[in-house]
């Protein structure tokens, strides 16, 4: 735990008082993959601006707060039983009008069955909750969260009982200056639970974190290759056997946990079908630690592959790719609100799919556990990102901290799929000496955590003046400490008009692969207008701004991959302009309703027909 200075509490507004957390409890892997009794559906919630919840008249700290949740005696005024529902998993914004524009606490509660079972630690588990969460179960504080796109479970073992028992959750979405992201987003503030919720049994000593990735070879066409990583198996003494098996490739490999609970693996295999957007093969792993009944068992579908750079090109099992990406919000198709849900997956995916992508940058922040299954299980490589977006407090420590926790979260969450070949550090921050600090350390802190994956971040770019048109200057500093350097640009939109954009050459200081991780326009569905030719806000626009593009991206050497902003239209405080956004952000290339705009053919046909990028 890190606990801020007062003065700083004070001016964060933090609620309830208390120290800023880092992640706590264990944060269990594959969670996905174990037998969970499930807590989503309906949860009683009370709306609290004023914190009434936790603080009196005086604003001192109640020791009976809304987390007893006391049947209403004389003093009592709240009741959860006869308060109103709301759906989780589900943002609250996108379920009652009234709560459009809520930004503060609200605290939810669900009464659950139970039964205790010997020798079993029992977790809750949460997918995610923006921002700030405070559980307690049964009266009991079990944890706090900070971080609104990370899991979290809080060990509820010692506090659950057999019969009935409850939850109680304060999630609070104020913006804080000091959070990841600060108070600035290009994105709605979706508050609440807005995944899933489960209780969670696993042996007393059991698997919490694994590894196991294709070792990279100078011949990667070679039949004979090596499986590697780790097994935690959290509260093992020294000796605990542990087992990973891959029964399609007749690989085994068994070991025992040294002092601190963990094991080396090393697994040759023969015959290995690789992993790619083209053969996105998966292979059953069965883990086994300890023996008897009070052996943990996890099984998980897992890819292999290998994903590195060679100069300015990017090399998956050794073979230069091109990236035909988009960007994608986790913004809910047809309904808006926060994805959760397979279907809200699998119309993104599917759409990525349709425009002949084989690539997507998940943005801004990890989306559900979901959306990167089903990325592996279609052939999609990923870019996944934490919220450092825009200006953060570079300054202040306590703030890396965080950054650190959520990719830590991240990567714990998330090292099982194939398909992620890019972890993100950051988009579209500030060039100053503090900041290029905080994100080199975190560019190392990324690679620490996994070095089998790639670094990268979304870097703005300088404009100068050439001798024919704009010269674009790729040279932050902190390319330096990334392998792929990704950069946004906005020519044809906020930055001069369409026909700039075939007078622009770039100019880039790093011999390293360059995705253009970002470019576009808005149009508003259905807009025709013209009045002008074309338009802005209409699709026609849009649609023009892409072909300008396409050549422009096409003469940049190392150009390989593009994520165009981007997939789906979404919801945005910061689009107000009246008829055209109307609180949506409408670069997408498919309206928030679904419809596809002129640029989705455009881009379309570029991907299937390799006319940008390199075949
Ligand atoms: C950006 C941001 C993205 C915004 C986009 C825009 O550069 O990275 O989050 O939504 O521009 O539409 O302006």
């Amino acid at each position: 735990l890190l606990t801020l200075p007062a003065a700083l509490l004070a001016q964060t507004n933090a609620y309830p008082p208390s120290e800023v957390t880092t992640q706590n409890t264990t944060l269990l892997v594959d969670i996905d993959h174990r037998p969970a009794i499930s807590l989503d559906g309906q949860w009683h919630i009370i709306v609290d601006p004023y914190g009434t919840g936790i603080y009196d008249f005086h604003h001192q700290v109640k020791s009976r707060g809304y987390f007893m949740d006391a049947k209403p005696k004389p003093g009592d005024e709240y009741d959860f039983s006869a308060s109103p529902t709301l759906k989780v998993p589900g943002d609250w914004n996108t379920q009652r009008a009234d709560l459009f524009y809520y930004e503060g606490p609200m605290w939810y509660e669900k009464d659950f069955d139970y039964t205790v079972k010997p020798h079993t630690r029992t977790f809750i588990h949460f997918g995610a909750a923006n921002y700030r969460s405070y559980i307690w179960v049964n009266t009991h504080k079990v944890c706090e969260h900070e971080g609104g796109f990370t899991p979290f479970d809080c060990d509820i073992t010692s506090v659950v009982h057999d019969g009935h028992n409850f939850v109680v959750a304060a999630v609070d979405n104020s913006r804080i200056p000091d959070g990841v992201p600060t108070l600035q987003t290009d994105w709605w503030n979706y508050g609440g639970l807005h995944r899933d919720v489960s209780i969670v049994e696993v042996p007393e000593q059991f698997i919490d974190d694994y590894d196991l990735h294709l070792v990279r070879t100078p011949d990667e066409a070679s039949t004979n290759r090596t499986l590697e990583g780790y097994v935690h198996v959290e509260g093992a003494p020294a000796g605990t056997p542990v087992t990973v098996n891959i029964p399609e490739l007749h690989a085994t490999a068994q070991a025992t946990t040294d002092a601190n609970s963990r094991v080396a693996i090393t697994i040759p295999v023969q015959s290995l079908t690789l992993w790619s957007p083209d053969t996105p093969k998966l292979y059953k792993v069965e883990l086994t630690a300890g023996t008897g009944a009070s052996a943990d068992h996890l099984e998980d579908m897992h890819g292999f592959r290998t994903i590195e750079t060679h100069g300015t090109e990017i090399l998956l099992n050794g073979k230069p790719i091109f990236l035909r990406g988009v960007s994608i919000h986790a913004e809910a198709p047809y309904r808006t609100g926060r994805a959760y849900s397979q279907q809200d997956v699998d119309t993104l995916l599917g759409w990525c799919k349709e425009l002949g992508c084989n690539f997507a940058r998940l943005a801004h922040y990890p989306h559900d556990e979901r959306m990167t299954r089903t990325a592996d299980r279609l052939g999609i490589l990923i870019w996944s990102e934490i919220p450092d977006y825009w200006a953060l407090q570079f300054d202040n420590p306590v703030v890396l901290e965080k950054s650190k926790q959520q990719m830590r979260e991240m990567i714990r969450r998330d090292r099982d799929k194939a398909s992620i070949i890019l972890w993100s550090v950051a988009n579209e921050t500030p060039d100053t000496e503090v900041r290029t600090k905080y994100l080199t350390t975190m560019a190392n802190y990324a690679r620490e955590l996994d070095p089998t994956r790639l670094v990268t971040a979304a870097l703005l770019v300088r404009t100068t003046k050439g001798a024919n048109g704009p010269v674009k200057v790729v040279d932050d500093p902190l390319g330096k400490a990334l392998d792929v350097v990704g950069t946004n640009e906005y020519i044809g939109w906020y930055d001069g008009p369409i026909d700039s954009i075939d007078k622009t050459t770039w100019d880039i200081h790093y011999q390293k692969p360059l995705i253009m991780s970002e470019w576009g326009g808005g149009a508003r569905f259905g807009n025709h207008d013209r009045s002008a030719h074309p338009a802005p806000w209409s699709e026609e626009y849009q649609a023009e701004l892409y072909r300008h593009q396409i050549p422009m991206l096409n003469k940049i050497p190392q150009l390989r991959g593009t994520t165009p902003w981007c997939l789906m239209d979404f919801r945005s405080p910061m689009r107000t302009l009246p008829g055209k956004e109307d609180n949506f952000n409408r670069k997408g290339m498919i309206s928030d309703q679904g419809q596809k705009k002129e640029a989705f053919y455009i881009l379309q046909k570029a991907y299937k027909t390799r006319s940008l990028g390199k075949a």
